[in-house]
């Protein structure tokens, strides 16, 4: 059965699979008990760890799993330029969640008229924690920027796996850490919101990966270190030696849609949306927090250009918008934004109320 799986993954373009039998990660439990008690946790994960260390409780029949990685990212290259928002290269082109779940799909299905098997599939959409499970399987190993690192791809790798009802023979488990990264710390010093911490760990709620996916309230100290970022974050791994054979590949994909214009973001409906970024993995969240990451950048960016534009947002419905418009506001033009928030207070309550007052008092 195991080189039956190896021979039809190659078949289908899969790159790299692995095999694991391991179903239980109880000796994680003190680990993401600990993580939640330094609050580096994010309401992107199932906050009940029984279901996140227990395979079993996902998916009962389980016996094994099959692993799969899909490298991404190829000769990208990244550009900083004025005026626009950035997109994450996990974002490119179609959304990699459809993709790699239809290929997984194609071999379950495949495996199924080969030895039946009841299956599920997961790609980032499982309670479990993808990459434990991968890691055990031999994709990979841990950066201290917490991704799993590959040693022919790198850390730009999707990771996807099909839980099944069926044991497979002579599966070797990975469970040894390997140091990857040894004296290096270039990721932990080029993270622009010192967001890696001791132990591959990740202060999530400073990721800026995770700032721009939040629909939390975001600081006003991390807003500044947010640059351009419309969706996601890729300096961790940019940086990353692991990848430099990545980045630096020859390709002809062209990655210009990853630089998007910051006033259409501020201007567009939910339809033009949909259409033109429906399709990608990050649009998930949907507008308005693309919206809100393109004002907080057009600050950033001293886009005073668009200070009319994000002006009229403080009449949006969404007190999320108002709360970045007028932080944005108070960065193009503290004199007259000032004023403007002044002779808004009146007519606003509850949050909207206090971050005008907090801004007035912080930023004047
Ligand atoms: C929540 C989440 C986030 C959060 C938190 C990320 C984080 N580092 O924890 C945010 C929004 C910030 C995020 C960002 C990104 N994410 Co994300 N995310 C997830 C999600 C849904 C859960 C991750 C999780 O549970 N984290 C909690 C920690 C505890 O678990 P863990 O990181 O999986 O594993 C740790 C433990 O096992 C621990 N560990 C293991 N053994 C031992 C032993 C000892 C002794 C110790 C101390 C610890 C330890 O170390 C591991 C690394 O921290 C997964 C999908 C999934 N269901 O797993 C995707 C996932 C991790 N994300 C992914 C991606 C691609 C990204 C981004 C690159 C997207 C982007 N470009 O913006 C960034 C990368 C940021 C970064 N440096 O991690 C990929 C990662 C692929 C890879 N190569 O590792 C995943 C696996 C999705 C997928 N299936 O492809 N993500
Ligand atoms: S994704 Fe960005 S903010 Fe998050 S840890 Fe990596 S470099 Fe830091
Ligand atoms: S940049 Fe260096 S420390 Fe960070 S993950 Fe890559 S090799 Fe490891």
């Amino acid at each position: 059965m195991k080189e039956f799986i190896k021979e039809r993954s190659k078949r289908l373009g899969i790159d790299l699979i692995g095999f694991t039998d391991i179903l239980q990660f109880a000796y994680l439990n003190k680990y993401l008990k600990n993580r939640i008690l330094k609050n580096y946790d994010c309401e992107f994960e199932n906050n009940d760890l029984s279901k996140r260390l227990n395979v079993k409780e996902y998916f009962p029949s389980c016996k094994s799993i099959i692993t799969a990685c899909f490298p991404y990212a190829k000769g990208y290259k990244y550009k900083r330029s004025n005026n626009t928002g950035l997109i994450s290269v996990s974002s490119f082109g179609n959304d990699y969640h459809k993709k790699i779940y239809n290929k997984l799909e194609l071999l379950a299905e495949e495996i199924n008229n080969y030895n039946q098997i009841n299956y599920k599939i997961c790609v980032d959409t499982s309670p479990l924690l993808d990459r434990e499970i991968c890691k055990n399987s031999g994709i990979g190993n841990y950066g201290k920027n917490s991704l799993l690192i590959n040693e022919k791809y790198g850390s730009f790798i999707f990771l996807g796996y099909i839980l099944l009802d069926k044991k497979i023979d002579n599966i070797r488990n990975h469970l040894e850490n390997v140091d990857l990264c040894k004296d290096c710390s270039i990721c932990i010093n080029s993270c622009p919101n010192n967001a890696i911490k001791e132990n591959n760990e990740i202060d999530t709620k400073r990721c800026i990966s995770y700032l721009t996916q939040t629909k939390d309230y975001i600081p006003i100290e991390y807003r500044p270190k947010m640059g351009n970022s419309i969706y996601g974050c890729d300096v961790c791994q940019i940086v990353c030696p692991k990848n430099s054979h990545i980045v630096e590949a020859d390709t002809n994909l062209d990655y210009s849609d990853l630089s998007v214009d910051l006033k259409e973001l501020i201007t567009i409906t939910n339809k033009q949306f949909n259409i033109k970024y429906g399709h990608t993995a990050g649009s998930w969240r949907g507008k308005n927090i693309w919206k809100r990451n393109a004002i907080i950048a057009a600050a950033n960016q001293e886009c005073t250009e668009l200070k009319q534009l994000i002006s009229n947002e403080l009449d949006n419905q969404s007190q999320m918008i108002k709360i970045y418009a007028a932080w944005s506001i108070m960065k193009l033009d503290r004199k007259n934004g000032k004023d403007i928030l002044k002779s808004k207070l009146k007519y606003e309550e509850n949050n909207v109320k206090k971050e005008y007052e907090l801004l007035l008092e912080k930023l004047s």
